[in-house]
């Protein structure tokens, strides 16, 4: 440690863009930081401990035990979305139509981050919301929580869910994150506003995480849209162990090594013949699996 560790100011990383950080002190003020160093990755949500260099700008010392992590990663690296927060808030809709695959590999990050899933369907409004409405429900029937609204009419029930609780939006692009957060936090319009690009359409797309504080209490995180979601951080058993219908077949097939293929006696298999969700599920599962053990697995960072 150095000396000027020791005296270093404590404070909440908002947001991050690449090797910028924003980092909010407890008085509420905002310094722009840069990590010194490259022994660790900084991410939004992150309690750091860092020293002023000039006029609200400083240097991030250390980053302090996390509580949570929720990433993605792939063969060369790994993304992380937030830190310290507690709830998932998956986002789907109609329009454009989300795709199960991606919500699987949402809620398997979420599960094995040891973070509660909640899924925001939105954009009620659209009728093609409404027809996603029965493949949700077995979603529903798994446990998970789902809200169905607009962020274009009321969140007042989302407003009750998530006061209190630090959470995170994820999810495919335009599927209404930012626009649900403005709804929810009228006053962080035009600073989602300043995180987003302006595309040729007019549409605007979130490029990096930025935690905002519920005046009552908690937070909510909006992150940028992902096109894919790769779990090569997890095991095979942590990825068995985030499918909640498979809860029962955790170690019940007749070979411990299975891959719920051909092999007889497989307990997934059998557990897949319930519901054709499951059976698709379990495709997925293995797909994951199977990405996986194609590559090596990134050390997971700080459980
Ligand atoms: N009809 C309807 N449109 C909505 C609703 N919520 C959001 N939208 C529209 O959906 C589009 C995408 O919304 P965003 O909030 O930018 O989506 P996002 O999930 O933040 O997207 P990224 O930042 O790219 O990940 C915008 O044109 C919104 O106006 C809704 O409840 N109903
Ligand atoms: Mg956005
Ligand atoms: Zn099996």
């Amino acid at each position: 440690m150095t000396e000027q560790t020791s005296q270093a100011h404590q404070g909440q990383v908002i947001a991050s863009f690449g090797r910028r950080h924003e980092v909010r002190d407890p008085d509420g003020i905002v310094w722009n930081c840069v990590r010194r160093g490259r022994q660790q990755d900084v991410a939004c949500g992150d309690q750091v401990e860092f020293n002023f260099t000039s006029h609200q700008e400083g240097v991030i010392e250390s980053v302090l035990p996390r509580e949570t992590v929720l990433y993605r990663s792939d063969a060369h690296r790994q993304k992380i979305f937030a830190a310290n927060v507690h709830l998932a808030g998956i986002v789907v809709s109609g329009l454009p139509r989300y795709r199960e695959n991606l919500l699987t590999r949402c809620l398997a990050a979420a599960s094995a981050a040891q973070m509660k899933s909640l899924i925001v369907c939105n954009k009620q409004d659209l009728a093609e919301t409404q027809a996603i409405a029965q493949e949700l429900q077995y979603y529903r029937n798994l446990g998970i929580e789902i809200i169905t609204l607009s962020a274009k009419h009321s969140v007042a029930e989302l407003t009750t869910r998530l006061s209190g609780e630090h959470s995170i939006f994820v999810g495919e692009s335009g599927m209404g994150k930012s626009t649900l957060i403005n709804a929810l936090l009228p006053e962080a319009h035009t600073r989602t506003g300043q995180l987003s690009s302006s595309s040729d359409t007019g549409t605007h797309t979130t490029t990096a995480s930025r935690r905002f504080a519920f005046s009552g209490g908690g937070s909510i995180t909006d992150s940028p849209g992902m096109q894919v979601f790769g779990l090569q951080h997890l095991s095979k058993q942590e990825v068995e162990a985030s499918f909640p219908e498979f809860a029962d077949a955790l170690g019940a097939c007749r070979f411990n090594d299975c891959n719920h293929d051909q092999e007889p006696g497989c307990a997934f298999k059998e557990q897949a013949l319930s519901h054709p969700q499951s059976a698709q599920r379990l495709e997925w599962l293995k797909e994951i699996v199977a990405e996986n053990a194609r590559l090596e697995h990134w050390e997971r960072k700080n459980g």
